[in-house]
């Protein structure tokens, strides 16, 4: 039987387990990449491993979330991981140098090779035919110290694509309306890959924005093939020589297939506060919009830029719009400052920031109260702009750019001629913003230098051989790691000091949890379907640790949020019976009796509920590694057990 370009990346880097789905599977890895926001803790993790230098062909730390540095906090983080980066053998790529994804589809990314990235947008590599994944900074620092990341065979879906986008409708549109047939859920225990003759119109920069957004659908990853356009785009940066061809097998088999004919797709929105939420932009209507935000790592490529310069050349934006535009990379923000694109957009009333993810996290840019921003970001969720009652959509950059000069949400096709951007046949290349490690000789005289806000982490316990606590919080379905740990510009500088971070613990569905939580000392939170997806952070399962919660008991978890919770050490359990949630109250006295015993056995766990005096049984999908980790208190001290 035929493999699949996901099966064949499987096969090509499968350290241990079989590739039948549901099973875990080791991975070896073979580039890393960090951003700051998770980076800090990902490096101190690195360091409490013990293990001098990174043993991966590559490894990246970018610095493009807390690029505001309103006081010592995040330029003392940046000097932290710059320091402990040139140590240990991580190239740095300087604030200012673009945003982490853009920047390694620009300079770093090889087809064929595995990835994986402390930020949830990291498939955004699976462009060019990479197995690029997000994941903790716990398993990165593992992957960088040369160890295996585990994840679950996935099922592999194939989007097939037929026909050609028409003029204004963008790859924006697609993903948008995959998360239409699929949901924010859809994608859980999946790989997407993309085939089709209508893969072969859609340029690296769109099929990237097609697996950037793949994030949304809870995916493992998406992936498109290496083919002649990913050589000509590699060619393109000067990097020819990183090209390997990557096709699946005529005969490959998937598990599902979803077809899309592109000749029909019109301009979408996904409406506030879920990504899935996604209508035709015509079927929305003329809505009145307060602001756009343009950029991120979902739209922030060079063609994308281009596309809105042209829109906004000789026009101007309306009186009643905000209109701000952040540039993917350096490299896009020179080539559009070269070229007179940049000038163009100054000169229509935009507001230019620096390269890096800004509004997206809230860092800057929130809306008015109660307003309406187009944003061609990938997350819309409820008060993640900084603006807790503004509503967010998320759309392309040439709806978000036509939408600018007119004050209402604009189906762009009304803007008439078409527009012609090609991709350039070289990109100006200049690394400059790229800071080479010490060489192994050299690491000895770095000095890695710590900020006064790096506090330590919170400790774990082996699990004990029961658990009683109370329900602290009861949540319903698509609790968003937004929700858990909020970022934003207030909260994002002290991603490394747990302590004052746990004061925002969600915040946004109960401002009392935190203080509650604590007080009681220990906890468990009760949650619905597809609980923690999103963002990457690791927060949300730290804060929660040190907050006392001991257990998360739901109807189902988003797949990187429950391994970051297996890796705090916290318990990830699951109703057998889903109505089983509805019998809970928030405040509720609960037992876990015996868990450990039920754990180290493979044998059913029950919860009870010694409010009511009822009992239920759950389930738990733990493999033999992630057991263990459990019983040990988490993943360090698993790893240090390990080595002792
Ligand atoms: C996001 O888009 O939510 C982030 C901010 O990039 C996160 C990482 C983080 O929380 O630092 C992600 O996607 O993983
Ligand atoms: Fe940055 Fe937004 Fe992309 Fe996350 S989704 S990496 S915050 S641009």
């Amino acid at each position: 039987m035929g493999l699949t370009v996901a099966q064949k990346l499987i096969k090509s880097h499968l350290l241990s387990g079989e590739m039948t789905v549901g099973s875990e599977i080791g991975l070896r890895i073979d580039q890393t990449l960090t951003q700051d926001a998770t980076g800090t803790m990902a490096y101190l993790e690195f360091e409490a491993m013990g293990v001098p230098r990174v043993k991966t062909e590559l490894s990246v730390a970018y610095i493009d979330h807390n690029t505001l540095q309103t006081g010592f906090e995040n330029a003392d983080d940046h000097r932290f991981i710059q320091t402990a980066t040139k140590k240990r053998g991580v190239r740095f790529s300087r604030p200012g140098n673009g945003i982490c994804h853009q920047v390694h589809l620009e300079r770093f990314g090889k087809p064929g090779k595995t990835l994986i990235g402390s930020d949830s947008h990291t498939p955004t590599g699976g462009g060019i035919g990479m197995l690029a994944m997000g994941a903790g900074g716990l398993d990165v620092a593992v992957a960088m110290g040369g160890g295996a990341y585990y994840i679950t065979m996935p099922k592999i879906v194939n989007v097939h694509l037929t026909g050609k986008l028409s003029p204004y409708v963008a790859a924006k549109d697609i993903i948008l309306e995959v998360l239409r047939i699929m949901t924010v859920k859809g994608g859980v225990g999946k790989i997407i890959e993309y085939t089709g003759e209508g893969i072969k119109t859609l340029s690296v920069p769109e099929r990237a924005t097609i697996t950037n957004m793949g994030a949304e659908l809870g995916a493992t990853t998406s992936v498109f093939p290496a083919d002649e356009i990913t050589k000509a785009f590699l060619e393109a940066q000067g990097r020819g020589e990183d090209f390997t061809e990557l096709k699946a097998d005529a005969d490959a088999v998937y598990d599902e297939t979803i077809e899309i004919n592109l000749s029909e797709l019109e301009p979408m929105a996904a409406m506030p506060h879920m990504p899935d939420r996604v209508k035709k932009v015509t079927e929305i209507g003329q809505i009145h919009v307060d602001q756009v935000c343009i950029g991120s790592c979902t739209n922030s490529s060079l063609m994308d830029m281009m596309k809105v310069a042209q829109i906004l050349k000789g026009k101007k934006v309306c009186p009643t719009v905000s209109l701000s535009i952040a540039p993917g990379s350096k490299q896009v923000l020179t080539m559009l400052a070269q070229n007179g694109a940049l000038a163009d957009m100054i000169a229509a009333g935009a507001r230019i920031l620096e390269s890096a993810c800004g509004p997206c996290i809230g860092m800057g840019q929130s809306p008015n109260s109660a307003g309406i921003s187009l944003r061609t970001f990938n997350r819309n969720f409820e008060g993640r702009s900084g603006t807790k009652d503004a509503g967010i959509f998320l759309v392309s950059p040439e709806t978000a750019a036509a939408s600018a000069l007119t004050g209402v949400l604009t189906d762009p096709r009304t803007l008439g001629e078409p527009l012609h951007i090609l991709m350039p046949e070289r990109f100006l290349v200049n690394d400059n913003m790229i800071e080479m490690p010490a060489t192994a000789e050299e690491a000895d005289s770095v000095e890695v230098l710590y900020g006064p806000n790096i506090k330590p982490f919170p400790t774990t316990e082996k699990l004990p051989e029961s658990i009683e606590a109370k329900a602290v919080l009861k949540v319903g379905d698509d609790i968003t790691t937004d929700h858990i740990m909020p970022a934003g510009a207030k909260i994002l500088p002290y991603r490394s000091n747990i302590p004052y971070l746990s004061k925002f613990c969600f915040a946004v569905c109960d401002e009392t949890f935190a203080e509650r939580c604590k007080k009681e000392g220990k906890g468990i939170i009760i949650g619905g379907a597809n609980y923690g997806q999103g963002s990457s952070r690791e927060h949300a399962a730290l804060v929660p640790l040190y907050l006392g919660v001991k257990a998360v008991i739901t109807k189902s978890f988003a797949r990187i949020h429950c391994a970051n919770l297996v890796n705090a050490g916290i318990l990830p359990l699951n109703f057998k019976n889903e109505a089983d949630y509805d019998k809970i109250t928030q405040g509720d006295e609960l037992a876990l009796p015996e868990i450990k015993t039920a754990i180290v056995n493979d044998a059913p766990a029950y919860l009870k509920n010694l409010t009511t005096g009822e009992t239920y049984e759950l389930k738990y999908e733990l493999s033999q590694r992630q057991k263990d980790i459990i019983l040990a208190g988490g993943l360090l001290n698993y790893t240090r057990d390990a080595q002792n």
